[in-house]
């Protein structure tokens, strides 16, 4: 089989797995220099796991690699209300339904198709994309911690969790279908890696090298036909195989990412200080969360979605046919905050949120209601899913 072949096959076995799929070359452009400099200045908080210095190479995670196959699955879905605060007086003006199920059954079926039916009514051209206007960034000056992104976000009752933990475990789901197909490659003579999240790659970098397209400003991989909502996986292999030519960064001057943080823990284009950002800060973060975050954690239980909802080309993103990553029907801060271990265990076994465990989840539950109390609380809510228009 020539490696023209067997990246066809690749590519059909992507197909049939619901995937994008992409090709790096083994010495994809990692930006080594900046990666060694964010982890010299402890931007990765108590990510200790993170200084491996094996990520900026990765030949020194497999010796004999050649080429490195990068996969995206979209995991993009509509928001599923939490139910409303059991007892909080005078404070739920929305109208919320009582139970989650009944919730979503109750929605109009355009909430629950697609982006394009949901408040997003002008869309940009990637022309008028790529020209959006802007200011540059500097990251000379961090103000303190806000309280929220700006543009009309709907507020959620009683918290909400980042989109990709809303179901089964992408990490589980993913690494299945890599496992697959490195025994396919397996058959071809070649010996893989496979990682999703699960070494020291930098996977965003790889996505990078390839046609799933660009880094963007959040620091996250943007897709031109999912936006910002792919969940990666990698495989490094012995094989060779012709590499895509990738397509250029189409973040232009836009700013909204940066704009939209509450807590502007993107400090400039491209860098991303994670002890400031809050998925930093409620998923991966011990101990208490500083306070100076209080406020602009707003309802968020688990993790954030402002920099990804705020971007652009949301204008492509569309409804996961992923069945694993349905969203389950998870309890708001009020209800977390009474839950014992087997209640935890019985909702949230299989979800990314199963590796937080009950205390950390009970930490951000005390912050979110405390914040959801705050009569005067700032616009800090987000469903995440709301778009803002595009002129
Ligand atoms: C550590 C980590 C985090 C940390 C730090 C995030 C970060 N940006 O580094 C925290 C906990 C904050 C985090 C949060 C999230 N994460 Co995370 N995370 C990772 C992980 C494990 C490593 C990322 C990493 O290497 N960071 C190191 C820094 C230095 O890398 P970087 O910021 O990408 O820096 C590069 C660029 O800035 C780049 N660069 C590119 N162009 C330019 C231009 C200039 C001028 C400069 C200076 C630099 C520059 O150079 C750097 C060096 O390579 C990856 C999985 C993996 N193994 O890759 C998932 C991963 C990045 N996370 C993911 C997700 C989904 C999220 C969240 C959306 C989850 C959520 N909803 O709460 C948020 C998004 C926050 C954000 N804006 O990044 C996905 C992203 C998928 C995608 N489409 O990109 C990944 C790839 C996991 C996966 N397998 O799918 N995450
Ligand atoms: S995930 Fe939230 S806090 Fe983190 S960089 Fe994006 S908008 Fe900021
Ligand atoms: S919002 Fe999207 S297009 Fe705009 S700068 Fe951020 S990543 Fe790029």
């Amino acid at each position: 089989m020539t490696p023209d072949e067997r990246r066809a096959e690749i590519e059909r076995w992507a197909k049939e797995e619901n995937l994008e799929v992409g090709f790096a070359p083994v010495d994809a452009e990692l930006r080594a220099e900046y990666f060694e400099k964010w982890i010299a200045e402890g931007k990765h908080g108590n990510m200790a796991w993170m200084a491996n210095k094996k990520r900026v190479n990765p030949k020194w995670v497999m010796p004999e690699c050649r080429s490195v196959v990068v996969v995206g699955m979209n995991y993009f879905q509509q928001p599923t209300p939490l139910p409303p605060p059991t007892d909080r007086e005078g404070d739920n003006d929305r109208g919320s339904t009582p139970n989650p199920a009944a919730a979503r059954s109750q929605q109009p079926a355009e909430t629950r198709r697609g982006l394009k039916s949901h408040g997003y009514t002008s869309t940009p051209s990637s022309a008028s994309l790529r020209d959006e206007g802007s200011q540059g960034a500097s990251p000379e000056t961090i103000p303190p911690a806000v309280g929220g992104g700006q543009g009309g976000w709907a507020e959620t009752p009683n918290g909400k969790f980042a989109a990709y933990a809303l179901g089964e475990d992408y990490h589980t789901v993913l690494l299945e279908k890599l496992k697959r197909l490195c025994a396919l490659m397996e058959s071809w003579g070649g010996a893989q890696k496979p990682y999703v999240d699960t070494g020291p790659v930098l996977e965003k970098r790889f996505a990078a090298a390839t046609t799933l397209d660009w880094q963007g400003k959040n620091t996250l991989l943007i897709s031109e036909e999912y936006g910002p909502w792919l969940l990666l996986g990698v495989v490094l292999t012995t094989l060779p195989l012709p590499a895509d030519n990738p397509h250029a960064d189409r973040c232009g001057r836009c700013t909204r990412c940066r704009d939209a943080c509450p807590t502007h823990a993107i400090t400039a284009p491209y860098q991303l200080d994670a002890r400031r950002c809050i998925a930093y800060l409620t998923i991966e973060h011990k101990g208490d969360i500083p306070q100076e975050f209080h406020v602009a954690i707003g309802d968020r239980l688990f993790g954030c979605d402002d920099c990804l909802t705020a971007c652009p080309w949301n204008k492509f993103a569309r409804e996961s046919q992923e069945m694993k990553f349905r969203a389950r029907d998870y309890p708001g801060a009020e209800e977390t905050l009474t839950m014992d271990e087997a209640g935890f265990e019985r909702i949230f076994a299989g979800t990314p949120i199963e590796r937080l465990g009950l205390e950390r989840l009970k930490r951000n539950a005390r912050i979110v209601v405390g914040n959801l109390k705050t009569k005067n609380r700032p616009r800090v809510s987000s469903d995440g899913f709301q778009l803002p228009k595009c002129d």
